[in-house]
């Protein structure tokens, strides 16, 4: 069933059940002299290359084969169209590697046709805390596909992470694989009803016009929070405290220190937005959400090209109630002219998202780590971890 992953350190369906099997990393590390020193066999077109993504024309190409190649929705209406803004950030977080941004290239052509990536993270499970690769951004260019590209890539990034001294990482798909940690499910808000039924992204609710549909999804003009604002540099360690607080609650979840904080959440104009609540009282902060900027191509649209998507990021609420928080978080969302705010149904976000008329989409998010058992499957509600 799956040649690859039946020989990777990863948790198999034949172990599913199986409550003996104890829970942390799956093998030992080994020496560093024992890793490989050479790069995996490519087939003999293709050659490795590393991807400097400050270089405007490296990021340029690597743009491009996302926007044309990455990750599709299961009617291929969508396709995700990350920007190279997005990419620098995603990708140049503190500790980064260089080395873990790998592209495949034809060798008469040059041309860009394959990419995976790795960043360094903290991820604690229960009361582990473990350095891992997060890995994202794994793509084949469409007219290669099914040729056995993609696990030669993935065992290059494993051995260029074990390089590092990194014997586990975690990753995110919309396809099964063995195995997964939990199971999410996409939410979606419409913000502009109109042009996501236009685009196929959304339907008219039965006994629904397109008047009542508007009216259903409108939203304030302002904020209602008092102390609700766009979170600032100097916010960087009462944030920093706010969430690592909150994340104790879950099973598995990022250990983010100020640096990481600074990077992942410090507002960064079309990449990544953060709101907080200070208390006009105590200048406390209280509650805090955030989201980033994804958007997607609309494939095949007369009259619209790109789908203008905000993705629920890191949320904590703790005086302010989650549904007021998430539909300020809402409101700010409008009226930056995002179309969709999506989210998945991770830490305590079912408890708003009914509540402000999100929907269940078609598709999924399946979570896993690499070389980490974790003995249960996890519900969607023990997860603290987003990943880009
Ligand atoms: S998830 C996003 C993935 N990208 C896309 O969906 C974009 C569109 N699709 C493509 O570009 C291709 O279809 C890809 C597969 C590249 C996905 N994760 O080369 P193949 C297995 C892991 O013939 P292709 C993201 O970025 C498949 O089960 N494995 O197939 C996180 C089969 O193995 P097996 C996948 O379609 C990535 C084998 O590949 C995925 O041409 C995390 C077939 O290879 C997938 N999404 O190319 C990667 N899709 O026979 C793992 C298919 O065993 C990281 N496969 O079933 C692991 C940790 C590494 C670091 C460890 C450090 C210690
Ligand atoms: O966006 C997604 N689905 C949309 C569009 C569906 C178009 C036809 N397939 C969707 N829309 C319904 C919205 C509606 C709004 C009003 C309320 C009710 C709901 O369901 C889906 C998620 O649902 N997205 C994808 O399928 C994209 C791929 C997801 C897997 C991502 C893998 C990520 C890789 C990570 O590194």
């Amino acid at each position: 069933r799956h040649k690859f992953w039946e020989t990777q350190p990863v948790g198999q369906f034949k172990d599913l059940g199986d409550s003996s099997l104890p829970e942390g990393p799956i093998e030992p590390p080994t020496p560093l002299t024992e890793v490989k020193q050479e790069p995996y066999n490519l087939p003999s077109p293709y050659e490795w290359t590393t991807c400097d993504l400050d270089s405007e024309d490296m990021c340029n190409e690597v743009y491009l084969l996302l926007t044309n190649n990455y990750v599709e929705d299961d009617e291929n209406m969508f396709r995700f169209n990350y920007s190279k803004e997005f990419l620098r950030w995603a990708l140049h977080p503190p500790g980064y590697y260089k080395s873990w941004h790998i592209g495949v290239r034809v060798k008469t052509s040059k041309k860009l046709v394959a990419f995976i990536t790795g960043v360094p993270a903290k991820i604690r499970a229960r009361d582990n805390v473990v350095i891992m690769a997060e890995i994202n951004f794994l793509c084949v260019h469409k007219k290669l596909r099914s040729k056995r590209l993609a696990p030669v890539m993935i065992k290059e990034v494993t051995r260029r992470v074990h390089l590092e001294n990194i014997w586990q990482a975690a990753y995110t798909a919309g396809v099964v694989l063995p195995t997964p940690v939990s199971t999410c499910q996409y939410w979606h808000r419409s913000l502009n009803p109109k042009k996501l039924i236009d685009v196929g992204f959304s339907r008219l609710g039965a006994r629904m016009t397109m008047s009542r549909t508007i009216k259903l999804y409108k939203l304030p003009d302002q904020t209602v929070t008092p102390g609700f604002r766009k979170m600032e540099l100097h916010d960087v360690p009462a944030v920093t405290r706010l969430l690592r607080n909150y994340l104790k609650h879950f099973v598995v979840a990022p250990d983010f220190d100020e640096n990481d904080v600074e990077h992942w959440l410090l507002p960064k104009e079309g990449v990544v937005d953060s709101y907080l609540v200070e208390s006009p009282e105590s200048h406390e902060i209280t509650d805090f959400c955030s989201f980033y900027t994804l958007p997607s191509s609309i494939l095949g649209n007369q009259n619209y090209s790109t789908l203008k998507a905000a993705y629920s990021y890191y949320n904590v609420s703790t005086k302010t109630p989650w549904i007021q928080l998430m539909n300020d978080a809402l409101i700010v969302a409008k009226k930056k002219d995002f179309d969709v705010f999506n989210a998945l149904d991770v830490m305590h976000n079912e408890t708003f998202l009914k509540e402000l008329k999100f929907g269940p989409g078609d598709g999924q998010l399946h979570y896993y780590l690499y070389n980490y058992r974790i003995k249960h499957v996890l519900r969607p509600s023990e997860l603290g971890l987003v990943l880009l």
